[in-house]
C-alpha cells in the first residue's frame, strides 16, 4: 500500500516511509526493512550528490539554486539534509537557509531536513535508505546536504555518486576548517559568493586549487577533480557546475566506475548495518546487560583490560 503510494510520486507518502526508516522503534524498522525490499527494484536510477563545507559557505543557497535550475529543465530533485549542527544548535547559524523556502514548495522537489535532535550517526545511517525511497518515488537528483565537520563527509561520500566541496573565497583549506582528506573526497570544488567585492579573491582562490589539486591523488581513473567558482546567491556558475556534475556521471558511467562504486558502497552498508544489529542485540541481551556495569568501572578502573572485558562480553552473548 505505502510502496505503492510512493512509486505514483504522493509527497506525503514518501514523507511517512522516510519517517518509518528514521524511527527507532523495532516495529517501525521491520516495517521499513519490508518496504525498502519491495522498493528496491524502483531505485538506483537517480544521480547522487554530496554537497559539503564549513557552516555558513552556502550549501544550503547552492543546492535550492541547484534545485531550481534542474526542475526548470525537467529534473525532479530531492534534497536531504544531514546537518549535525541544526540539531544541537537548532538552525540557529546566522543567515542559515536550512529551509530552503523556494524549493521546499517547488512541486518537482522534495526537501527533506535532518530531525533535530538526533545524533550525527542516527541521521546519516538513515539518510542511504531515505535516498533510495526518493529514488523509488521517481526523484532522479539527490542531493545530501552535510555541513564539513568530520566524519559526516565521508560518511556521505559513502553513500553519493559525486561529492561536491564548497568553499569560501580567499584562505587556505586549513582556514577554512577543512580536514586535509576531506578535500582528497572532493570531485568538484566550487569556490562560492564569487560576487560583488569578493570575485578576484574568489578567483584566486580558483587558481590555488587547481594548483593543490595537481598533487592530490586521483580517487578514480576516469575523473580529474575540478575547480569552479559560482554565486549561489546570484545564480551564477551554478549551471557550469551542473555540467561539470553530468561529465562526471558520464565519465564514470562509460568507466563502469559508477557500477562498480555502487555495488562496493552496498557491500559496506551490508557490513555497517550487521555490525550496528549486532551490537544493538548483544547489548540488549540480558545477561550481558547486567555485566556491563561491573565490567564497565573494572575497565575505567584500570584492573581489567579493555580486550578482556570484550571478550566476556562476546562469551555471555553467545552462550546462549
Ligand atoms: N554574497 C553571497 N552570499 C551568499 C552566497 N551563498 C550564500 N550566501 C549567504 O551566506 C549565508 C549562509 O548561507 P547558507 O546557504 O545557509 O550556508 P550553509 O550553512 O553552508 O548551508 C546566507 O546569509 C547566504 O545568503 C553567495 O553566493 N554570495
Ligand atoms: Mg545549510
Amino acid at each position: 500500500m505505502l510502496a505503492e503510494q510512493i512509486l505514483s510520486g504522493d509527497r506525503r507518502a514518501l514523507a511517512k516511509a522516510i519517517t518509518l526508516v528514521e524511527s527507532t522503534r523495532t516495529d517501525h524498522s521491520d516495517q521499513a526493512v519490508q518496504l525498502l525490499a519491495e522498493l528496491m527494484p524502483h531505485t538506483g536510477k537517480s544521480i547522487r550528490i554530496g554537497v559539503s563545507g564549513a557552516p555558513g559557505v552556502g550549501k544550503s543557497t547552492f543546492i535550492e539554486s541547484l534545485g531550481n535550475y534542474l526542475t526548470e529543465q525537467d529534473f525532479q530533485v530531492a534534497v536531504l539534509a544531514v546537518d549535525p549542527t541544526s540539531a544541537v544548535s537548532g538552525g540557529s547559524i546566522l543567515g542559515d537557509k536550512t529551509r530552503m523556502e523556494a524549493l521546499s514548495v517547488n512541486p518537482k522537489a522534495f526537501v527533506r531536513p535532518s530531525p533535530a535532535g538526533t545524533t550525527l550517526g542516527g541521521v546519516t545511517r538513515r539518510t542511504r535508505e531515505s535516498l533510495l525511497l526518493c529514488e523509488a518515488a521517481g526523484y532522479n537528483v539527490i542531493i545530501v546536504e552535510t555541513v564539513g565537520v568530520g566524519q559526516s563527509e565521508t560518511a556521505v561520500s559513502d553513500m553519493t555518486d559525486m561529492f561536491l566541496l564548497l568553499l569560501s573565497p580567499g584562505g587556505g583549506d586549513d582556514l577554512q576548517g577543512i580536514k586535509r582528506g576531506i578535500m582528497e573526497l572532493a570531485d568538484l570544488v566550487l569556490v562560492n559568493k564569487a560576487d560583488g567585492d569578493q570575485t578576484s579573491i574568489a578567483n584566486q582562490t580558483v587558481c590555488d586549487y587547481r594548483g593543490a589539486l595537481q598533487f592530490m591523488q586521483l580517487r578514480t581513473p576516469s575523473w580529474t577533480p575540478k575547480v569552479d567558482s559560482c554565486s549561489a546567491l546570484e545564480n551564477q556558475g551554478v549551471d557550469r557546475a551542473w555540467a561539470i556534475i553530468q561529465a562526471f556521471r558520464e565519465a564514470l558511467t562509460k568507466s563502469g566506475e559508477l557500477e562498480t562504486l555502487r555495488a562496493q558502497q552496498a557491500k559496506a552498508w551490508m557490513w555497517a548495518e550487521t555490525a550496528e544489529a549486532l551490537i544493538a542485540d548483544l547489548r540488549g541481551h540480558p545477561q550481558v546487560k547486567s555485566l556491563v556495569p561491573e565490567l564497565e568501572s573494572a575497565v575505567l578502573a584500570g584492573d581489567v583490560p579493555a580486550i578482556v572485558a570484550a571478550q566476556r562480553l562476546i562469551d555471555h552473548y553467545k552462550s546462549d
